[in-house]
């Protein structure tokens, strides 16, 4: 998947404030870019309270029935925030939606930071993380998971199947085989040709917004209100053996409480790791901050350990919903987006971003 591309860049804080806070531009069934007015972005100190650097307002509003379900995801992935919709529509769960969204892009070739058609380890190995979470608080993950398509229903299963909520390795590849996944190569000629390339300067150096960014992180809200989410990546392009990022850890890459709300991360994991950036999000939302400002503030967490007065050359973004139905998202640098499917429209913003 191209995350260089977007569709439209939109009014993504003014978004967070409403549920269906939709603009003028919808089904982004294609990923294809067009080009756009920035939005939602601000440049302020870090040290602006959290709640100042929101700047934009939505572009329209539709309605916000509380019965509308509600899928928020990250990046671009409308196909998969199509699947997860249709999965409710038919009398699925919301964690059956998260599950179904995820396997998305898990099956797709094109998207290069998930599943079948991964960027490999700079071993040439495709190791997969995922984890999904319930509305009972329940957790299942599988890390550093080898040819199987799908860990997000590989974690599924953990949470449903076993008295443990992590697998890792050979343990989690003899699991997934007994529960009938079959192997596969996961490796696609496209991703073993970029790896060979990559082995020709081996710089090990995650870019901002590109193929190496594109985990999906998936909330659901079903119309009665029930929070589930997942998130399931490859993991960072060329990383070393062994690696595991935050996607797969609890508190980290995602935190689901269905009394207040769920959020998920995509970005350099290292970072999301060392402020447990999702239940930070979670919790400050427990203490009334907006999805917006939570989001805000979990960004500012990471940025406060950097050197000051210095720009990152990583970038972080994570999405939040609370129990309302309200939704936020913030990324360090611009180019952070994501996909929200409110029952009417399925359509990609542009999130605001601590830096333009
Ligand atoms: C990781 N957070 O493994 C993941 C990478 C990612 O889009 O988000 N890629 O660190």
């Amino acid at each position: 998947m191209k995350r260089k591309t977007f569709l439209q860049r939109a009014a993504a804080s003014g978004f967070g404030l409403m549920t269906s806070a939709f603009g003028l531009m919808s089904a982004a069934s294609g990923r294809s870019r067009t080009e756009s007015t920035p939005a939602g972005k601000s440049d302020l100190p870090s040290s602006a309270p959290a709640s100042s650097v929101t700047a934009t307002q939505p572009t329209s509003r539709v309605s916000t029935r509380t019965s509308n379900p509600l899928i928020i995801a990250t990046w671009n992935v409308p196909n998969a925030t199509g699947a997860a919709f249709e999965r409710l529509q038919e009398g699925g769960s919301a964690l059956d939606a998260v599950e179904v969204g995820c396997r998305v892009e898990e099956a797709d070739p094109g998207n290069s930071s998930v599943g079948y058609g991964g960027l490999p380890d700079r071993d040439g190995q495709v190791t997969l993380d995922a984890c999904i979470m319930d509305e009972r608080g329940r957790y299942g993950s599988v890390v550093y998971l080898q040819q199987i398509k799908h860990p997000i229903s590989v974690a599924r299963k953990v949470m449903e199947e076993t008295p443990h909520v992590m697998m890792a390795g050979s343990g989690a590849l003899k699991f997934a085989l007994q529960q009938g996944f079959p192997a596969e190569n996961l490796l696609t000629e496209s991703s073993r040709k970029a790896w060979e390339e990559w082995k020709i300067t081996s710089e090990y150096k995650p870019i901002i917004n590109i193929e190496n960014h594109d985990t999906i992180g998936m909330l659901v809200r079903s119309a009665d209100g029930t929070l589930s989410g997942g998130c399931t990546t490859s993991g960072l392009a060329y990383k070393m053996d062994g690696r595991i990022g935050d996607s797969p850890i609890i508190g980290s890459g995602l935190f689901v409480d269905n009394e207040i709300g769920a959020a998920t991360a995509t970005g350099l994991g290292e970072e999301v790791l060392k402020t447990v950036g999702s239940f930070l999000i979670v919790e400050l939302m427990r203490q009334g901050s907006t999805p917006q400002q939570a989001c805000e503030e979990a960004v500012r967490r990471i940025l406060e350990k950097q050197p000051p007065d210095t720009k990152p050359d990583f970038q972080v973004g994570y999405i939040a919903i609370n129990k309302k139905g309200e939704t936020g998202a913030f990324g360090i640098h611009p180019g952070f987006g994501y996909t929200v499917h409110n029952g009417e429209e399925n359509r990609w913003f542009d999130a605001a971003s601590r830096f333009s």
